[in-house]
């Protein structure tokens, strides 16, 4: 195990016997939920995780570490300090683990260190992509070159508008990342199940997944695969309100001058605001549907 990882016990156990074990993101938790609903949801997701036949690793940085699996105890610490940890994408790594104290790590920073512990599998809520207005900004999120480059899974309920959906397929496609979808032929759009733009490929269970997965890296071709699965229909909220209350906070934002890394924490919680709450509960919801699939492909690709 790499001197910078330190997994718990269990995990260390698991990878080392090759069983499934699912990756999951701290960002959403500290930056992307409230207190304290947010402790309750990475709760929920490691119970999703095992129920479905794999090993939780929620990933963070404490105190010089990148933690591979929390306790209850660093579960807390993480959901209390909320925006008070630092929001960590891959170029924030390397100083917040000189520099000590705890960060959140968003889809980039996980997947760097799930690669590093040797887990092929992690469940997020939504990725960041190309913000709308990039033409001007250049605001594209740095998860899209992790996909591009590091070998893990990434499950996912698609992306939120408040990005340029079809600006951010166009990156992945030319980055190289096969975009799947789980039991759908269109990407989701995050709180609605279509967006009227393709996937790649559909797949209807782990197994076709799992073949992907190990194609890919068989071929030596580097890189992540995300797997989109849209929320589950009872959950969906109502694509034109969402739309509507997405144009909301994004003038919000503009209007109290939040830029760069601020930007994605400030819009989730203003749609929080204006769908009164509404927003967050599709959010818990197809986040636990994700961590249930990641745990399902994890499996299929262990059994090979
Ligand atoms: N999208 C969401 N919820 C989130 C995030 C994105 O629907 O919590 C978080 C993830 O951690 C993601 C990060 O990796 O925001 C992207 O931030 P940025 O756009 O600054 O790269
Ligand atoms: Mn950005």
């Amino acid at each position: 195990m790499h001197p910078i990882l330190l997994p718990t016990p269990e995990i260390a156990d698991a990878l080392a016997a090759s069983r499934p074990v699912v990756a999951l993101e701290s960002t959403v938790i500290s930056h992307g939920m409230p207190y304290p609903q947010n402790l309750e949801t990475a709760r929920a997701l490691e119970a999703e995780v095992r129920a479905a036949g794999a090993i939780p690793a929620t990933i963070a940085v404490m105190d010089g570490r990148i933690r591979v699996g929390l306790d209850d105890m660093a579960l807390e610490r993480l959901a209390t300090a909320g925006h008070k940890a630092r929001k960590l994408s891959r170029r924030d790594l390397p100083i917040a683990i000189a520099t000590g104290g705890i960060g959140a790590t968003t889809v980039a920073a996980t997947m760097i260190g799930a690669r590093l512990a040797g887990i092929s599998v992690f469940a997020t809520g939504g990725i960041g992509g190309v913000h709308r207005g990039a033409e001007t900004s250049f605001d594209i999120s740095a998860d899209l070159d992790e996909l591009a480059r590091t070998s893990v899974c990434v499950v996912c309920a698609g992306a939120k508008s408040i990005l340029d959906l079809p600006k951010t397929l166009e990156v992945l496609e030319t980055r190289g990342v096969p975009v799947l979808g789980f039991g759908t032929e269109e990407f989701p759009a995050f709180y609605s199940r279509r967006s009227g733009l393709p996937v790649d490929h559909r797949c209807d269970n782990a197994i076709e997944v799992a073949d992907i997965l190990r194609a890919k890296w068989q071929l030596g071709l580097e890189g992540g695969v995300l797997l989109a699965n849209p929320i589950p229909p009872a959950d969906e909220l109502d694509a034109d309100a969402m739309e509507a209350a997405v144009t909301q906070a994004l003038a919000d934002a503009e209007a109290n001058g939040i830029k760069g890394k601020d930007i994605t924490p400030h819009l989730l919680a203003a749609l929080e605001r204006i769908t009164g709450g509404r927003s967050l509960t599709a959010n818990i919801a197809l986040i636990r549907n994700n961590a249930r699939v990641a745990a399902g492909v994890a499996a299929a690709l262990a059994a090979a």
